[in-house]
């Protein structure tokens, strides 16, 4: 892969656990209990999430990798391949930040980010004050449905907070995620309804921050 490709490219080398195998994208396990996480979510919230809404991304990135398959065999016509890399786009994409929102959050509350993820953020936002209110914003503000992402911002070295809308819509060339916060309603509205604030708010207290640093540390020196 060239090294100025990122986006999605590099997302699937940040290794969202087990997400593909075998020539499939797979569904990972979750990383706790569904009931765990209470009272960040709720159990029913978790598990529709993760056994509906994340399940269905996984079996769309590989019906469209089929088809482009197909494409590729003389099967299909050519003409098939770019709506099949639309769907593949953003079904991958649903795919690799569901993978990485499940790791982005934990039981516990209130960890702290620590060693060198400090330094990156203290280097970047000032201070982890300054990183949580420009990530509520953009996350706040996301129109629809998408995502808030804290990444790696190849050309500087420093953290980055961007708004994804949908799962692929602005996400620009070497950029590595290192955490990302769901904001479609799916989920947080069984249990915060329309105040998606609130969610936001809960999320930044228990932010696994432990998989954050693993991340910055083997994406940022790998690439
Ligand atoms: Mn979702």
């Amino acid at each position: 892969m060239p090294r100025g490709c990122i986006s999605l490219l590099s997302m699937k080398t940040n290794p969202p656990t087990c997400a593909y195998r075998d020539g499939h994208y797979v569904l990972p396990p979750l990383p706790y209990d569904a009931a765990d996480l209470e009272p960040l979510l709720d159990k029913q919230t978790v598990l529709l999430h993760h056994d509906k809404h994340h399940a269905a991304y996984v079996t769309g990135a590989n019906e469209a990798v089929d088809i482009l398959r197909r494409v590729q065999t003389g099967e299909l016509d050519p003409a098939a391949a770019p709506d099949a890399t639309s769907r593949l786009a953003f079904n991958l994409g649903g795919h690799i930040l569901h993978c990485l929102y499940w790791e982005s959050i934990t039981p516990e509350d209130g960890e702290q980010p620590m060693g060198e993820l400090l330094d990156a953020i203290n280097r970047s936002f000032c201070s982890v004050e300054g990183f949580r209110r420009v990530f509520r914003s953009v996350t706040l503000a996301i129109q629809g449905s998408g995502w808030g992402v804290l990444g790696v911002d190849s050309a500087s070295g420093l953290l980055r907070v961007f708004g994804i809308c949908r799962h692929q819509d602005v996400l620009i060339p070497g950029f590595l995620p290192i955490l990302a916060c769901d904001v479609w309603e799916h989920a947080y509205y069984l249990r915060y309804h329309n105040k998606r604030a609130d969610y936001i708010d809960s999320f930044l207290k228990h932010i696994d921050w432990f998989h954050s640093h693993q991340r910055l540390t083997s994406n940022y020196h790998e690439s």
